[in-house]
């Protein structure tokens, strides 16, 4: 049975993908010197949100149709319940903090589009044009290519960072993305939507998702795992469970599974993932260890399955 233990009674957290080891190493620290959850979720976002070589979170982002870069954040604090999320914003560095200041207030906590632009503005966000040239080169290709008249996808350059912290009995979970590259201006996925792409109650857990929104948000997968939680089943299960439950759910109505993964925690800073990928590489942090996990989900069993990357692995992987 995969499991992952909690080591430390201390702080802990867990975050989807490769390219969130550094955040989460710098995150992880933060909360081993006792500063609060979002000071280290932050701290680990940001850092993700500001490498230029991820391209599928804030600054060097890939773009809409159109050429513009919109990205979708949210927290949520697991003590409080407080939520906040920015939808479709450009322009803005780091969307998680404006997602964080918004989870503090109790009215106008989710804000979309100009509307957000102007509050996190207000907020003292910085404002920036978050397409490199990189990006920018990418999209002229493959627009000339027609590639903009395809769907959108997931996985094709575009993967959420999603992290889950804990320190004490305190969960919280932020989230940050471009959303799908190629996506229709406007168009919003699971990562901001409470309850899809993200969910915290330090009573019950806390999950995250990445993948395809379109099909993530018809389950309201991260509370559906955190109720499992809730009900008194073990983190990895629960996973397991409702991941399996929403593709059978998805594939009976005729739905091709576009790639889902998720993360949770529970209460007492064990983790968990599953994926419906054949590679689905996550971070975990405790007291004197982070490190890279891949969930693997064997196509024929539909198991799923836990393991530890060799340096081989993780040199040549490109699942960021
Ligand atoms: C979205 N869930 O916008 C995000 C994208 C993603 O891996 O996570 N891709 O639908």
């Amino acid at each position: 049975m995969n499991r992952i233990l909690s080591s430390s009674p201390k702080g802990r957290m867990v975050s989807t993908w490769k390219m969130s080891l550094e955040g989460l190493k710098k995150g992880s620290r933060l909360l081993q010197e006792g500063k609060p959850v979002h000071e280290a979720i932050l701290c680990a976002v940001r850092e993700v949100e500001d490498n230029e070589n991820y391209v599928s979170v804030g600054y060097g982002g890939l773009p809409n149709r159109e050429g513009q870069v919109e990205l979708d954040a949210a927290y949520m604090d697991g003590d409080t319940l407080g939520c906040g999320a920015v939808m479709a914003v450009k322009d803005v560095k780091n969307p998680i903090e404006t997602a964080y200041k918004l989870s503090l207030k109790n009215r106008s906590c989710i804000l979309a589009g100009e509307g957000a632009e102007r509050y996190a503005e207000r907020n003292g966000a910085k404002r920036q044009n978050m397409l490199t040239e990189n990006s920018r080169n990418r999209y002229l290709r493959e627009k000339d290519q027609g590639a903009e008249k395809a769907t959108a996808r997931a996985y094709e350059g575009h993967d959420t960072v999603c992290v889950i912290g804990r320190q004490g009995t305190h969960l919280a979970c932020g989230v940050s993305t471009s959303g799908l590259y190629m996506k229709e201006p406007g168009r919003v996925g699971d990562s901001p939507l409470i309850g899809s792409g993200f969910y915290a109650d330090s009573q019950a857990g806390a999950a995250a998702a990445t993948g395809a929104g379109e099909d993530i948000m018809k389950g309201c997968l991260s509370f559906a795992i955190v109720e499992k939680m809730r009900e008194g089943m073990e983190v990895q299960k629960a996973c397991e469970l409702c991941l399996e439950q929403h593709v059978k759910r998805l594939e009976k109505r005729g739905y091709q599974d576009g790639g889902m993964s998720v993360i949770a925690m529970d209460p007492d800073g064990n983790a968990g993932a599953a994926t419906t990928l054949e590679e689905f590489p996550f971070v975990v942090a405790g007291e004197d260890s982070c490190q890279v996990l891949i969930a693997s989900r064997n196509r024929e069993t539909g198991k799923q399955v836990l393991f530890s990357p060799d340096e081989e692995w993780l040199k040549n992987s490109r699942a960021d």
